[in-house]
């Protein structure tokens, strides 16, 4: 069997554009409807639009393990009622094996923890800050500012994601970050 050939990959924030890629998960507001928690809000803004969220751009690496994966993420601007443009958020199925690096590149964010146990953690994402999430944390990410939000991502190949505790009547994260007088603000889930 002959080795993984080394690859070099090339990624700006500014317009976004990570290459090589072979996966490319784009999500707009239809494809998310049932994480945002002002479900009013929702269908008034599927009414005028389908905006985009979040766009994902995965590296061609083998999803096995002994890989490490690197993948781009940008989250554009914008809130759904008074809640900001966020990913779904999700566990790696594996509680123990499988945690991830966020290295912003532009904008601003947050970062929403929590564990099977309930747990939470809120922090900040900002470019010059490298956040770490253990293996065993559920993990969303939020754009509070109002420029495109931009972040690399690192993880074990193998890791799979869970989705299953997001959604309406499910368990979800417990924090939300809204804009209030023009500002992010935490609060528990309504
Ligand atoms: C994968 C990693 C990111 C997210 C991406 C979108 O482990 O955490 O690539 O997939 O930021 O998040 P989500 O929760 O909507 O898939
Ligand atoms: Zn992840």
């Amino acid at each position: 069997m002959s080795a993984f050939q080394p690859l070099n990959i090339k990624y700006s924030e500014i317009p976004p554009q990570f290459t090589p890629y072979d996966l490319v998960i784009d999500r707009s507001l239809n494809e998310m409807q049932d994480v945002f928690y002002d479900q009013d809000a929702v269908k008034r803004s599927l009414a005028e639009q389908n905006p985009s969220i979040v766009k994902v751009w995965m590296a061609p690496i083998p999803y096995d393990r002994g890989h490490l994966m690197s993948c781009m993420t940008v989250i554009y601007p914008g809130t759904i009622g008074d809640e900001f443009y966020m990913t779904k958020g999700h566990f790696h199925t594996d509680p123990v094996n499988d945690p991830e690096y966020y290295l912003t590149i532009r904008g601003e964010g947050m970062l929403l923890l929590q564990t099977r146990e309930g747990d939470t953690s809120v922090s900040e994402m900002l470019p010059g800050i490298l956040n770490y999430i253990p293996p065993g944390w559920a993990h969303r990410t939020v754009n509070t500012g109002d420029e495109d939000f931009v972040f690399l991502g690192f993880f074990p190949s193998a890791a799979k994601r869970d989705y299953s505790f997001i959604g309406l009547g499910k368990e979800n994260f417990k924090k939300v970050v809204v804009k209030r007088l023009g500002k992010p603000e935490v609060i528990d889930h309504p």
